[in-house]
Order: structure tokens, then C-alpha cells, then sequence
């Protein structure tokens, strides 16, 4: 599965990139820069093209956790990334709310930065382990960090793992491809002079990666 990262602030852009690069991509991560920058109908209208993954990075009490997803699910996004740091009683009130649009959410173990290592990185593994127990859908888990996407891998089981930070932040396919079941890819696509091209051949990389690994 190709996630495409859609860091995009001009709506014009952003459905000629999904446009062009549609035949490759499985989906479409949405974020605050394209959200704040042309509204929350822009889910709407991506979700008429695309599954839309609304990556919120949602990390609130559970009654304003759950109105963000709400407004996510609502306005057409197929599921929800929230942090995983904020605890079972966050992920359990945006699984109820998931559940009334049989929509999907993913739980960040531990971003990619080297900073993340400070706090996130010593609860990645319990995350992973209170988001199985709630019953969340898949997990974000980061590329960059091979040995941890493997660790995450161990609890999570069969647990969907999504990864960023392939490309740009230099995570390398080879290192997570067996680990995981898609990738999240931004800038190595929408800044390439032929987006669809490199669409399409990071897609194929990770095929075979998964193949050969
Ligand atoms: O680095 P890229 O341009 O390929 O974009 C990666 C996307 O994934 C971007 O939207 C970012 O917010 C998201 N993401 C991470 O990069 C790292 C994480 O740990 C979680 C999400």
C-alpha cells in the first residue's frame, strides 16, 4: 500500500498531484498544512478520488479527541491517525466514534524525528500494545527507525503498520519493507519533476522490497 502525504497548501495542486499519481497511490494522508490552508471540503472533495486518511496526529481529552474525528469521519475521511501517548481512554472514545462510520484509526507509536527518542521512543512498544487491546486498526510506526518498526511488528502482530519517512527523511525501503504493510510518501512524490513517474516507481521499489526481504 502507497500512502501519498498530501503537505500541500494549494488546492489546485493538490488534485493535480493526486490526479497524475491516482494509478499508484492507495490513499491519501491529509494533514494541517492542506486542512488550515483550503478547509476541511477538501476532504470531501479528495475522498471523492481517494481513501483519505485524516493524519491529525489527534492527541486531546477524549470528548475534543472524538469531535476531531467526528468532523474527520464526517466530512469523508475513510480513518484517523491519533498519537498514541494520550492514552486508552483517548483511543477507546475516537474508536466509538470510528465504529458509527466503519471508519479506520491508526495510532502514532513514536514519530520520526531523532527528538521523538527522548519520550516517545520508550513507549512505542506500550503503545502498540494499548492500541491492539482497544482494537485500533493499524498502527504509524517510523521508517527511520528500522529496529522499532521491527519491535512495533512484534506486539502489533497482525496489526495494519503504516510508515513514514521513507525519501526525504531518509528512511530506507529495504530496512522496513517486511515489517510493514504500507508506506507514507510526501515530498519524494509531489516535489519530483514527474510525480506519477515517482509514484510509480516507489511503489514498485517497495513491492519488491517486500518480496526480497
Ligand atoms: O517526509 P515526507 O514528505 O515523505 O512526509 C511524511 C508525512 O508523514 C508527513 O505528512 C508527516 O507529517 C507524516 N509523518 C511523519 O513524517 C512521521 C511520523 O512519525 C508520523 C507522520
Amino acid at each position: 500500500m502507497l500512502v501519498l502525504a498530501l503537505d500541500l497548501t494549494s488546492r489546485e495542486k493538490a488534485l493535480e498531484i493526486v490526479e497524475k499519481t491516482r494509478d499508484f497511490v492507495d490513499a491519501v494522508k491529509v494533514n494541517y498544512p492542506i486542512v488550515l490552508s483550503c478547509g476541511i471540503e477538501i476532504v470531501k472533495e479528495l475522498s471523492e478520488i481517494k481513501r483519505v486518511i485524516a493524519d491529525f496526529k489527534i492527541a486531546d481529552i477524549p470528548y475534543t479527541s472524538s469531535l476531531i474525528a467526528e468532523i474527520a469521519f464526517k466530512n469523508g475521511a475513510n480513518a484517523v491517525i491519533s498519537h498514541g501517548f494520550v492514552g486508552r481512554d483517548v483511543l477507546e472514545e475516537i474508536m466509538k466514534v470510528a465504529e458509527n462510520y466503519d471508519g479506520k484509526v491508526y495510532v502514532v507509536t513514536e514519530l520520526t524525528n531523532e527528538g521523538a527518542r527522548e519520550f516517545m521512543g520508550q513507549f512505542a512498544r506500550k503503545i502498540a500494545e494499548i492500541a491492539k487491546e482497544v482494537g485500533c486498526h493499524g498502527l504509524i510506526a517510523p521508517a527511520t527507525k528500522p529496529e522499532r518498526v521491527r519491535e512495533v511488528r512484534e506486539v502489533a502482530k497482525n496489526l495494519e503498520i503504516l510508515s513514514p519517512g521513507i525519501g526525504a527523511q531518509k528512511g530506507k525501503l529495504e530496512e522496513i519493507a517486511k515489517y510493514v504493510d504500507g508506506i507514507i510518501v510526501g515530498r519524494s512524490i509531489y516535489n519530483a519533476d514527474n510525480p506519477k513517474e515517482a509514484a510509480r516507481k516507489i511503489k514498485e521499489e517497495f513491492e519488491k522490497a517486500k518480496l526480497t526481504s
